[in-house]
């Protein structure tokens, strides 16, 4: 039996996603777990690459509902699941993940009011008992979001375009869920980096220590 894990890292855009998956890396590294896939959603085949672009691309002529892009979000995820992440983890590789189910129940659920029990029934249906081992979340608040995401100067995409209100469900949202579940840790993304990074350090080793026994 292999002793691998499927890592998420969660939080509103620009929270800090990108470097704190560095610094599991490197965390990981130093116990010596080097056989790592890194991936993300929506996304991380080739398929779930073409699905991402119309889930985060503006069509003025035909705007995505609701529905859609909750249907498209579990079709990308259902593949990258199957196709990469489950044989990884059978292989003996960690996986460690920028967003998973999570995002869909704190965007879609929150942000946009999907109803719970639906998400549950269609994430039920589709992933079965497959979960996260260790998420991270690094909550942000949305003011402080949008601020880095202008920084970033990159074009706004359909989702980034939201109101700040939408990103304020889905940071609730996130806050509700993640009280309610204890392999989720808050991280204070508001923090300078190296003390996210310092943070998450910590989070992952007393994970491991607390999993080797
Ligand atoms: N979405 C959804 O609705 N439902 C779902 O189920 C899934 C996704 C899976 C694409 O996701 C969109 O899909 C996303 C949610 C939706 N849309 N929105 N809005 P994505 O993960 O690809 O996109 P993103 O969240 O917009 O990525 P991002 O902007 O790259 O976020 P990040 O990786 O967390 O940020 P970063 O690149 O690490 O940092 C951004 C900037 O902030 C950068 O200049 C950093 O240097 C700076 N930064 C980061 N941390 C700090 C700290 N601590 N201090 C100062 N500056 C910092």
């Amino acid at each position: 039996m292999n002793n691998s894990r499927f890592i998420v890292v969660e939080g509103l855009e620009g929270a800090g996603k990108t470097c704190a998956i560095k610094q599991v890396i490197t965390t990981l590294r130093s116990y010596g777990i080097t056989d790592v896939v890194v991936t993300r959603e929506p996304g991380g085949t080739p398929l779930a690459e073409k699905l991402r672009k119309i889930i985060i691309d503006s069509a003025e002529d035909d705007v995505i509902t609701e529905y859609t892009e909750l249907l498209l979000l579990y079709a990308a995820r259902v593949q990258l699941v199957e196709s990469v992440i489950k044989p990884a983890l059978k292989r003996g590789y960690w996986v460690v993940s920028d967003r998973h189910d999570l995002s869909s129940q704190a965007y879609q659920g929150g942000g946009r009011g999907i109803n719970k029990k639906l998400l549950k029934t269609i994430r039920d249906a589709v992933l079965g008992n497959f979960y996260p081992d260790f998420t991270i979340y690094l909550d942000l608040p949305p003011t402080k979001s949008r601020d880095r995401v202008l920084m970033r100067g990159s074009k706004i995409d359909r989702i980034e375009a939201e109101s700040l209100l939408f990103f304020q469900r889905t940071r609730a949202r996130y806050q509700e869920l993640v009280a309610d579940n204890p392999s989720i840790v808050t991280i204070d993304a508001k923090q300078p980096l190296e003390q996210c990074s310092a943070a998450i350090h910590d989070h992952i080793v007393q994970w491991l220590s607390s999993n080797s026994q």
